[in-house]
């Protein structure tokens, strides 16, 4: 096992990262910007490191100050959080080369799916349905209209180097497809440096279904249930949950499967997530996420397995803590991501947190590293906190995240709590019928949400 672990990261996945570590007996160093020098994770660790003013590119992302960090304290080994450093395969190789160990995929892996057209043609070779599309990259613009021409119309075009929607265009005709693939050539050159593109039949209203994965490295893995993250805005996810409304035990049964033997095949290593768009009961694989994500806590409700701990004990060398028989989804559990911003506009909204009380009880935990008198820096995302509620039924657990959601008070800032207080009372998301352009179409309507609580 690892005597201590560098957590090259800040916020509310600094801390979970911590408390995992402070439960395993490991030593934990923290790095900050200068910008959160008061930060809760600087704190509650054994060790800080300053590795820079608060640009993320100066310090979160400064591979040579982390790298400094390690030497300075003897950390061997860095968990990298999500965001920031996490699926930048030559961070985890540069790691190798210094003999500290990365808790995360193998480089190759990491890699791999950052290219998102190996990704799709190594799902598809796996035994994992993808959308239907081209096989590999477009180069020649009158296949590429043959192509679109035998799928059908409307196609998506999108960039190899892209992902979680970023470089992408939707021909809705031929007369649209040679332009949309030539914007988005150069929007991708112009974002990512690569102008390789690909294209998809567009679906026109899935849900986004995502697959928790642990693997051992050498072979074995597992599948720990799905997260339903369909409510989104502008490709930010707002409130996941799992199981999914949307499935049944068979469907759920027979893609849990697929995903596994697949993961099993690539010798998969440390937690990982595959996504899926969903329409019509059928699956179609989009993209791979090699890091643990936001919205793992969904997961860890419902399975009691800590996939922070999993994810160290992996990396060091350890077992699947489970067989794939042992895993049992047990209940619902629903996270909404709080925000610092206007809950009508989303303008962020950094400053001092007032007062400060989080709700508590049965079922309920809050992931968050904000405190009463704590001001939120302007330099970072907006996310202060997860609100996640366990229910032995989906029914349960909205009525516990009701009460939970009208217990927190976080004043001097604006919060998106009244978004979430406007949703768990919505008939639609009562109803689990929801897909992945309900919550855009509900905030255009006016007065949706009230912001008075
Ligand atoms: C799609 C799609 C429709 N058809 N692909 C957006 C983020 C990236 N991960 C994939 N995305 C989409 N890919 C095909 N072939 C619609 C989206 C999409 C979306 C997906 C998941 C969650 C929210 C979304 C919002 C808009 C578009």
């Amino acid at each position: 096992m690892f005597d201590k672990i560098l957590i090259a990261n800040r916020g509310e996945i600094a801390l979970r990262v911590l408390r995992a570590c402070k439960e395993l007996g490991i030593a934990t160093v923290a790095v900050h910007s200068t910008a959160d020098a008061d930060a809760m994770h600087v704190r509650l660790a054994d060790e800080s490191v300053c590795i820079g003013p608060p640009p993320a590119r100066d310090s979160y992302l400064n591979i040579p100050s982390l790298l400094a960090a390690c030497e300075i304290t003897g950390a061997d080994a860095v968990h990298p959080g999500y965001g920031f450093l996490s699926e930048n395969a030559r961070f985890a190789d540069i790691l190798a080369e210094h003999d500290i160990g990365f808790i995360g995929p193998k480089a190759d892996h990491i890699r791999l799916m950052g290219d998102k057209i190996e990704a799709k043609r190594t799902a598809k070779r796996l035994g994992i349905p993808v959308v239907p599309g081209s096989d590999g990259g477009i180069t020649d613009e009158e296949e590429a209209k043959r192509l679109a021409t035998r799928i059908g119309y409307p196609v998506l075009i999108k960039a190899a180097a892209g992902g979680g929607g970023r470089g992408m265009k939707v021909a809705r005709s031929e007369d649209e497809l040679i332009d949309a693939v030539q914007t988005a050539k150069r929007e991708a050159k112009a974002a990512f440096g690569d102008d390789a593109v690909y294209l998809e039949k567009f679906l026109d209203k899935p849900r986004h279904i995502e697959i928790q994965v642990l693997g051992d490295g050498c072979g074995g893995a597992i599948c720990l249930g799905e997260r339903d993250c369909s409510l989104q805005r502008r490709h930010q996810k707002v409130w996941e949950e799992g199981p999914s409304p949307a499935l049944n035990e068979e469907q759920r049964a027979q893609i849990l499967e697929t995903v596994r033997r697949a993961m099993c095949e690539l010798q998969y290593l440390g937690a990982g997530t595959v996504e899926f768009l969903y329409e019509n009961g059928s699956f179609y694989f989009i993209e791979m996420n090699t890091r643990i994500q936001v919205e793992h806590p969904v997961t860890e409700m419902i399975t009691g397995i800590d996939l922070v701990n999993e994810q160290i004990r992996i990396a060091a060398g350890g077992d699947l803590p489970v067989r794939q028989e042992e895993v049992r989804l047990v209940g619902h559990a629903i996270e909404c991501r709080v925000n610092a911003e206007n809950p009508v506009t989303f303008r962020p909204s950094p400053g001092r947190i007032d007062y400060y009380h989080p709700p508590g009880g049965l079922g309920v935990r809050v992931d968050s590293a904000v405190y009463q008198g704590y001001f939120i820096p302007p330099n970072y995302d907006s996310l202060i906190g997860k609100l996640i509620v366990h229910g032995r039924t989906r029914n349960e657990c909205l009525m516990r995240l009701r009460r939970a959601l009208d217990e927190f008070v976080v004043a001097g800032i604006d919060t998106t709590l009244p978004l979430f207080r406007a949703l768990v009372r919505n008939s639609d998301i009562q109803n689990g019928d929801y897909d992945i352009h309900w919550l855009e179409h509900f905030l255009e309507k006016p007065e949706t949400v009230d912001t008075a609580g």
